[in-house]
């Protein structure tokens, strides 16, 4: 029997929507600080103290305060809404890993990229990758940092070679609302491509 309060005690059962997503990026660019920022546990990490070894591979160049690396994966979790909660996993950005960004994406309903357009270049590789994987729909989010000079979307756009669905969103990865809003804009996209495939189809 279902007694008066229940709604008091239960959640409705439309709250477990555990959504996967996953955010990759170039070394250094801001992923690990990101799911810091938004997550509501207190994040998973794997964080490394950096070595002699990466010196000359990953540049810090702008990251004065960047003393280690992920070396597995970051995860986090927030709360959307009543209905959607986003499990967040990091991927690591020195190269020698990026052959685990495979297994981080397993069962991901999106892709946020997040680049740090000081050192564009650097984030060339990993759309690449993103588009090997042809169909996990993924968005750009540009990390604002302080000396980050600022391109208009198209400028953006064409120096990422990005298609024009693809959406572009800039946030401060430190920011708890920024980092957010990028991530809804994730999930909206994902959305949005899900339903249109599906009449498609
Ligand atoms: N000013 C500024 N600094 C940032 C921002 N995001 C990250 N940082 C700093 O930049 C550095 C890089 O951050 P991480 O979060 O470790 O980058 P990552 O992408 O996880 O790095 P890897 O896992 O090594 O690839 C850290 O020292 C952060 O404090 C930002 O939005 N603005
Ligand atoms: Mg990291």
């Amino acid at each position: 029997m279902v007694s008066a309060n229940s709604a008091d005690r239960y959640l409705p059962h439309t709250v477990q929507q555990p959504v996967k997503i996953l955010i990759v990026g170039a070394f250094g660019v801001g992923k690990t600080t990101l799911v810091g920022s938004v997550s509501e546990i207190r994040p998973l990490r794997t964080e490394e103290t950096m070595t002699e070894a990466g010196a000359g591979v990953d540049s810090l160049a702008g990251l004065p305060e960047k003393r280690t690396t992920t070396v597995a994966m970051d995860f986090g979790r927030i709360t959307l809404n009543e209905r959607l909660v986003l499990y967040l996993f990091g991927a690591p950005g020195q190269r020698r890993f990026w052959n685990l960004w495979e297994g981080l994406a397993e069962g991901a309903v999106g892709v946020l990229v997040l680049v740090d357009t000081r050192r564009l270049e650097d984030s060339f590789e990993v759309l690449d990758q993103l588009e090997l994987r042809g169909d996990t729909p993924f968005i750009v989010a540009v990390n604002r940092f302080p000396d980050t000079q600022h391109y208009s979307e198209q400028e953006l756009r064409q120096a990422m070679d990005l298609l024009p669905e693809t959406p572009i969103v800039e946030c401060d990865a430190r920011d708890r609302t920024e980092a957010m809003d990028a991530l809804i804009a994730l999930v909206q996209h994902a959305t949005e491509l899900s339903r249109a495939r599906k009449v498609a189809s």
